[in-house]
């Protein structure tokens, strides 16, 4: 058959090039199966690069802004987050059990068939694209090569904003087969540009070939093989070799009035102030979603940002909470929105800032199935829907932000010096606190507990387990992750381990109001800093180490000039003992379920419930005050 029956001979001859027999089969067999018109290599000049760009537009994937390079990207109304329901790992139906309860899988044979029987013909009428990209910086033991094929030009070129082009990188592999291969296609179009066969829609991840398909989807999260998707794959090659592929931020807190900055680390599920943690004014950041971990020579966690672009929420990004990012998304640079409101070439989303000014027509993420958009119209349930959907994302370049730091493409990384974990919590946890060792912070991070948000379809609110914020992703057993994490801190020379936080922004007061401002996390980080270098003392509590009021007030007052009084310390770092006795319990239910959990887990959580048996015991009370422990 061969490739020229899809591709022209310039682009035959690109792929020809790599010679790379595994890359010449996939294509051959995915391009057979999907029935492209016709098929394009994308190398990375910049003729190439700008082709796929203007493909999206020609083909009316993304529409043109008032400013130059932004655009606008619609999802279909039913895919406007990440589907976790047909999001499926391929297992040997025997092997299912080994799995856990958290993995939505299928048996391999029987999902193949039916996700290549639904690939069949899906790119009728289309042009495939192929691209070549490395899933971190170039010429770096960390990195791993992806080849992607879409029908797609949006995925495309997303990806080209998000990822490092890895053409010159395949050139390299000298023919090796290790490298990741993920295959999309949007299926069949509505005339409005959406995926019409919706309830056809499959990602399948299938470890044994390292290779995700996923059809009938747009939703970034759904369709980008190189984000959530290859995130699957990179986390199952890590557990088996011996290095961490983890859901976390990668940012560089810069001491006040110092020189001094030092980097974190921080998983938080989607939409609990990931993204704006790692962009807290008068820090740099690396990355915002996806991190590779590995132990250097001398014994330091080194980590690298796979990404070199964010797919950010839009919800709430106004002057005042993420002035960097806000700055971004009105300056002219290439810019890609989704599922926002444009009206007269402007986007608009929700929370941006002056809410007054938004127009009441224009197109919006219901056009697809609604048309025009009008404010005031109702879902089929009578709701009332919101102009600009809670998902809405952008999709930047980090190097289009002033705070973007100098080691972005450095291929040792950076040191990390500390992790944070967090989740959405409006009534256990204290806002921050340092865990007493890297043992007591693995339990921490298989700990966190978080209230559903919009960035998955379901209902939103109600509280679920996400240990290390990974859970969507962990394609492994529950206890083997567990175990990479307890073995790679092992790993580590004593005097490079990381110090490990909790945090908890979304702690809210008797009447229902956050004690905190989106900003205040700048304070946290800084005390943080801070104690990565031994400069402040804290007060012991059973769950870990504190912040000091005095502490506190001095940076509030140095940082943004605000007081902070005592009534809110005592109240937001009291100790809430039976919530977080009562959470131990649901903690080890979920995992004395889960097989080959290490025992290590188990003694670090029971020396947790001691603690807090203790101090209920001796202060007498479920709530201790951080004045009754000092
Ligand atoms: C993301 C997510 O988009 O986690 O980063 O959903
Ligand atoms: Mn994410």
């Amino acid at each position: 058959m061969g490739l020229e029956k899809w591709l022209n001979d310039r682009d035959v001859q690109k792929v020809e090039v790599l010679k790379n027999k595994k890359v010449i089969a996939v294509i051959e067999e995915f391009l057979s199966l999907c029935k492209p018109d016709k098929a394009v290599a994308i190398d990375d000049s910049p003729e190439d690069i700008d082709y796929v760009r203007q493909l999206s537009i020609d083909l009316g994937e993304e529409i043109k802004l008032e400013k130059e390079g932004h655009t606008v990207h619609y999802d279909s109304y039913f895919d406007q987050a990440r589907d976790k329901a047909n999001t499926r790992l391929l297992v040997p139906a025997a092997e299912k059990e080994k799995f856990g309860s958290h993995i939505n899988t299928k048996d391999r044979d029987e999902g193949l068939e039916e996700v290549l029987r639904i690939m069949d013909g899906a790119m009728r009428g289309k042009i495939a694209i192929i691209r070549f990209f490395c899933l971190g910086p170039t010429n770096s033991r960390f990195s791993i090569s992806a080849l992607q094929i879409t029908d797609s030009a949006y995925v495309a070129h997303s990806e080209d904003l998000l990822y490092r082009k890895g053409y010159e990188q395949f050139k390299r592999l000298e023919g090796s087969e290790d490298f990741f291969y993920l295959i999309h296609s949007a299926g069949e179009l509505t005339d409005k540009n959406v995926t019409k066969n919706i309830d056809d829609r499959r990602i399948y991840i299938d470890l044994e070939e390292d290779r995700v398909l996923s059809v009938n989807n747009q939703y970034a999260g759904n369709s980008l093989g190189l984000k959530k998707l290859a995130l699957r794959l990179a986390i199952n090659k890590a557990v088996n070799e011996d290095w961490l592929t983890e859901h976390m931020f990668i940012s560089a807190v810069h001491a006040l009035g110092k020189e001094r900055k030092t980097y974190f680390l921080g998983a938080f599920p989607s939409a609990c102030g990931k993204t704006s943690t790692a962009m807290v004014p008068g820090n740099s950041i690396v990355g915002d979603d996806i991190a590779y971990l590995r132990i250097n020579e001398n014994g330091e966690i080194r980590a690298v940002n796979i990404e070199s672009g964010i797919f950010g929420i839009i919800k709430d990004v106004s002057p005042e909470d993420d002035p960097e990012i806000y700055k971004s998304l009105t300056t002219p640079n290439e810019t890609i929105f989704s599922n926002i409101q444009i009206t007269d070439g402007r986007p608009y989303w929700l929370g941006m800032g002056d809410q007054a000014k938004i127009p009441e027509t224009g197109i919006n993420w219901t056009s697809s199935l609604l048309g025009e958009w009008e404010a005031g119209k109702k879902d089929d349930d009578g709701n009332e829907l919101m102009f600009a959907h809670p998902n809405s994302r952008y999709t930047i370049r980090i190097e289009e932000l002033d705070n973007c730091d100098e080691k972005l493409h450095n291929p040792d990384g950076v040191k990390v010096s500390g992790i944070l974990y967090g989740g959405r919590d409006s009534d256990i946890s204290v806002p921050f606190y340092e865990t007493f060792s890297w043992n007591h912070g693995v339990v921490l991070g298989a700990s966190v507990e978080s209230e559903t948000t919009s960035a998955t379809l379901g209902k939103a609110g109600v509280r679920t387990h996400q240990p290390m914020a990974n859970l969507d992703f962990i394609v492994v057993p529950l206890g083997k992750y567990l175990e990479a994490h307890f073995d790679f801190g092992r790993m580590v020379n004593k005097e490079h381990r990381p110090l490990i936080f909790s945090t908890n922004y979304f702690l809210k007061d008797e009447n229902g109001k956050y004690y905190d401002a989106i900003l205040d996390k700048k304070i946290w980080l800084l005390w943080a800093e801070a104690r990565v270098h031994g400069e402040y003392d804290a007060i012991k509590t059973p769950i870990g180490y504190i912040p000091k009021y005095e502490d506190l007030v001095k940076l509030f007052k140095e940082a943004f000039n605000k007081d902070y009084n005592r009534e809110r310390y005592e109240a937001e770092f009291s100790i809430r003992v039976q919530k977080l006795l009562d959470k131990v319990d649901r903690i080890e239910t979920i995992f004395r379920s889960e097989q080959d959990v290490p025992n290590e887990f188990f003694e670090e959580l029971e020396k947790q419930r001691k603690r807090l048996v203790e101090a209920k015991e001796k202060h007498g009370t479920d709530i201790i005050p951080p004045s009754r422990m000092e």
